[in-house]
């Protein structure tokens, strides 16, 4: 018998277990889509079945054992979250193309080369060699022809593999590529805002040569946000649209909150330029330092929003302290939900939950 797979997420189609991947009422030989990717295509379901982490090292080892171009993906506007370090160190000496995608969200105003500039900085720090750059919007388009003429020259005749962390765009991108160049107006694969909508590898001839642009599972991210709230919360914090920054002029003794997943507060002796880049939807409060301690305890979940109330009790906070020294412009980075641009000297209490990951950088913008 051969095992006719799910062309949305890859799972081996089934008629027998209604609650397990790939479930279709009646199989056939032309069956091709199972019930969840049926149902979040048609109707934007949600999916209930995600992939676990627990097979990710198979899945990127198979990769890796495969004589294939890799297109490592990458989430622009949660860059240090999905540049994983364990994946980079699996990718290494290897053929890579490093692609940052959902540059629709950045604002119009960025200039790309500098974006391509800060990305290469980024890998030199780590000696991660790549042997391309590209910075893309697979849900506007953009820049997608750049990338179809580096992949034709990169690949040699080789199968290309789609790899990153979970959400990060690699389905879509791929439903671009196809939309762009082939006669396909409508996503084939599988996408959605919960990480883990990939279940298994999906194969889809694409080249001339009969090659192959491959679809994998994506790694699910423990310190992302999104993994320790519902979906409830996920529109407030995924950028679905163009990010209009947020600019204050900080003083001594100011914070700013980030609804109720972060607070900054700020012990500067100048005045200092603060601008927040972060989904439009999340509501962003400033108020003095003082404050920050009574509205956490008593506004979470009303005021500040995300967490929802039904979550709140389940987020553990941390504190931690950075310093800037004002020489160069600072980015801080949450992991999954943007970052804050410093520009001056300051000593930076950040509360945040304490499995989500801060990471200081070089501003990417300006
Ligand atoms: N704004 C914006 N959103 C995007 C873009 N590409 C993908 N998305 C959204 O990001 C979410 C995840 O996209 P997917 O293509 O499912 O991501 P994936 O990497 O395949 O995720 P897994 O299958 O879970 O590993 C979806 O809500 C997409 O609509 C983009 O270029 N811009
Ligand atoms: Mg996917």
């Amino acid at each position: 018998m051969i095992l006719r797979k799910c062309k949305g997420c890859g799972a081996v189609l089934q008629d027998q277990e209604p609650d397990k991947q790939g479930f279709i009422p009646v199989l056939k030989d032309d069956s091709s889509y199972c019930k969840r990717c049926y149902r979040m295509m048609h109707y934007n379901e949600l999916p209930k079945i995600i992939a676990s982490n627990k097979d990710y090292e198979h899945v990127i080892d198979d990769v890796i054992q495969r004589n294939g171009l890799i297109v490592f993906v990458v989430d622009i506007f949660a860059f240090k979250a999905t540049f994983n370090k364990k994946m980079i160190d699996k990718l290494r000496h290897k053929n890579v193309i490093l692609v940052a995608n959902k540059y629709d969200v950045f604002p119009k105003s960025t200039n790309i080369s500098n974006i391509v500039s800060w990305l290469s900085r980024e890998c030199e720090k780590i000696f991660f060699r790549v042997d391309a750059i590209h910075i893309v919007s697979s849900k506007k388009g953009y820049y997608i022809d750049d990338l179809t003429n580096t992949i034709d020259l990169a690949r040699k005749g080789r199968d290309v593999y789609f790899v990153g962390c979970a959400n990060v765009g690699k389905s879509s991108l791929i439903n671009a590529l196809l939309k762009r160049n082939t006669s396909i107006k409508n996503d084939v694969i599988s996408t959605s805002m919960i990480p883990g909508t990939t279940l298994n590898q999906i194969r889809i001839q694409f080249f001339e040569d009969g090659k192959y642009l491959i679809d994998t599972p994506g790694l699910i991210n423990e310190a992302d946000i999104l993994n320790q709230l519902m979906p409830i919360s996920y529109n407030k914090i995924l950028a679905a649209n163009e990010i209009k920054p947020i600019t204050y002029q900080i003083t001594n003794g100011n914070a700013v909150m980030l609804s109720g997943l972060a607070a900054l507060e700020f012990i500067c002796d100048d005045a200092i330029s603060v601008m927040i880049y972060t989904s439009n939807n999340l509501y962003i409060h400033r108020c003095k330092s003082e404050k920050v301690n009574y509205l956490f305890e008593n506004q979470l979940g009303v005021l500040l929003t995300p967490p929802d109330f039904t979550e709140k009790d389940n987020i553990k906070y941390k504190t931690e302290i950075i310093e800037l020294d004002g020489r160069k412009k600072k980015d801080i980075w949450f992991s999954g939900f943007g970052f804050v641009s410093v520009k001056g000297k300051a000593k930076v209490k950040i509360t945040y939950p304490e499995k989500t990951e801060v990471y200081l950088t070089d501003a990417i913008i300006g």
